[in-house]
């Protein structure tokens, strides 16, 4: 039976690096369902830590994408056991962990179009992908790759104004061109490739879905301007590539109806409707509602920063995206590596593993450390590319360690200091009423909050879920269905709860920071000029 308007919901889905993760809104908005899988506990035969595998070289970092595959089948698993109501979805979205591919191997189209549902995904796909362990964005294998595709395209700068970014070692293209390089036969055997987002979708959709725009601008492959497929670029990375990525659309389109196989396995309605799905970063700007002057922090397995822009000029630092609730305009990010999983090294090294102690330390220290800070690239950083764990004290000396207490506030401070430096490299200005939104994982917690508003000087701003990513997704389908009468993003979202005030500047910290901020620029450059040697 079809479910009244009213009694609709629409869910958005998140495909990060750690985990699997589902949101349900009501036809107001509001949160109703809240569910997730954590890739290392939930799947242990897949062996991950942290949802990935970092390999010998330690710079080659992978996913079984297989794992993802079961991690859906076991969340809507839960769901169903939980009683969800899933006739009752008008819409779904999704995103996922940016930049990773996946690589469908010939003949896995008539696989999908033909999903026997009385059986699981994952036993249904296992002789679908040619690569069974996709590259994910952790990976910085590709150096030699990305020469090559600066050098076709011009160099550093003349690749950034096509794509929007200088290359990249995780960007998509860069990995692509090293499976062709290192594995043409698995190459060759591969009929499609998807984004981790754009493959998700696909599993819904029960055929392959395109890529979006803005998951799309993270691959050095994709014309941020024309939004079309850059031809250079494509002929520099691997043959009969265009067949193989297929269409790009605006991330707000209907792909179509959920398949047959989620009507009949899970009691989908067959008109449920498919939105596009997009990148983790830009499904949390929908999530929080970003403005055009707001500054987005998210705390998640990586760290990311990013704002709403209109009027881009890309640049060799930073990435530019298309905006992925407005075909016209733009996103900025900046990518930090090292985000939760170094905190929580520092948490277990110095704070017993928990918390609570980890966040009693930052009370205990006053702002500023004295004068002390820390860079904390336990892997190779992307902003700056530097590794290695480095200190220094009031007067810029290096020293070996610091006080457990101390080591803790560095830690945070160096990390929020990293991340004004490289917002106001990109001509970001903190002014009055800037509004800084947290998300992610770590934005739960206040005391690291009040570090962020005391280093950006700066109110900072929370949504009641820390899953941006999928609560913006879950927007992103309701708006998805109406998007093409011309409603407007923020006009489909306009009853959804404002972010709301977590914590305010302390005063003083102006005066402490805007000297720390200066040295921390300048310590980095020094740092980032000696990994280069
Ligand atoms: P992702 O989406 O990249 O998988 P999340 O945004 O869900 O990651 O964040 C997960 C991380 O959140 C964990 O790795 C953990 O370090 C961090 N986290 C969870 N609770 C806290 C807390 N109270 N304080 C600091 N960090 C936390
Ligand atoms: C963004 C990036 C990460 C991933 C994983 O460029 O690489 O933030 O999206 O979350």
């Amino acid at each position: 039976m079809m479910a009244a308007a009213a009694d609709g919901c629409y869910l958005g889905l998140d495909f990060s690096t750690q985990q699997l993760k589902v949101i349900a809104v009501d036809h107001n908005l509001n949160v109703i369902y809240q569910n997730n899988v954590q890739f290392d506990d939930e799947l242990p035969e897949y062996k991950t830590q942290g949802g990935v595998h970092v390999h010998g070289d330690k710079l080659t970092v992978t996913s079984p994408v297989l794992m993802w595959v079961q991690a859906l089948d076991i969340l809507l698993e839960k769901m169903k056991n939980a009683g969800f109501d899933f006739g009752r979805v008008k819409a779904l979205s999704g995103s996922g962990q940016q930049h990773g591919s996946v690589y469908w191997r010939a003949g896995a189209r008539q696989v999908l179009q033909n999903l026997a549902y009385d059986k699981p995904l994952h036993e249904l796909l296992q002789g679908c992908f040619a690569v069974a362990d996709s590259p994910v964005w952790m990976d910085s294998s590709t150096t030699e790759q990305c020469q090559l595709l600066e050098k076709a395209a011009g160099g550093a700068q003349g690749l950034a104004e096509i794509t929007g970014s200088r290359a990249y070692e995780r960007f998509t293209g860069n990995q692509i061109a090293k499976v062709f390089k290192t594995s043409p036969g698995l190459y060759n055997e591969t009929e499609k490739i998807s984004l981790v987002s754009s493959f998700a979708a696909s599993l819904f959709l029960g055929d392959y879905a395109a890529i979006d725009y803005s998951d799309g601008s993270g691959m050095n492959l994709m014309d941020i301007f024309a939004k079309q497929w850059a031809q250079p670029c494509l002929r520099a990375t691997a043959p009969q590539l265009e067949e193989k990525l297929g269409p790009l659309v605006p991330s707000m389109t209907v792909l179509g109806s959920v398949s047959p196989y989620f009507v009949r396995r899970y009691g989908f309605s067959p008109d449920c409707g498919v939105v596009a799905f997009t990148g983790d970063n830009p499904g949390s700007l929908a999530g929080m509602r970003l403005q055009e002057g707001d500054i987005a922090v998210s705390l998640g397995t990586s760290d990311t920063v990013f704002l709403w822009i209109q009027d881009p000029k890309p640049a060799v630092k930073g990435h530019i995206f298309c905006n992925p609730v407005t075909s016209q305009a733009f996103m900025a990010l900046l990518c930090f590596k090292n985000g939760s999983l170094t905190r929580e090294r520092i948490r277990n090294e110095c704070a017993e593993g928990s918390w609570e102690e980890f966040s009693k330390a930052l009370r205990a220290v006053p702002m500023g450390n004295e004068g002390n800070i820390g860079m904390y690239f336990d892997a190779m950083e992307i902003t700056p590319a530097a590794v290695g764990v480095h200190r220094f004290d009031k007067d810029d000396n290096k020293v070996e360690g610091f006080p457990k207490e101390r080591e803790i506030r560095a830690v945070i401070e160096g990390q929020f200091l990293a991340k004004r430096v490289h917002a106001e490299q990109l001509g970001y200005k903190i002014i009055p009423g800037t509004r800084v939104l947290a998300t992610g994982g770590a934005s739960s917690n206040t005391d690291i909050l009040q570090v962020l508003a005391d280093v950006f000087n700066a109110p900072v701003f929370t949504i009641d879920t820390a899953n941006s990513a999928c609560l913006g997704c879950a927007y992103r389908a309701r708006h998805g269905l109406i998007a093409d009468q011309g409603v407007r993003f923020s006009e489909a979202v306009r009853d959804a709860p404002e972010p709301r005030l977590a914590v305010t500047p302390m005063p003083g910290a102006e005066q402490v920071f805007v000297p720390l901020l200066k040295r921390y620029a300048e310590l980095e450059e020094k740092v980032f000029l000696e990994s280069k040697q």
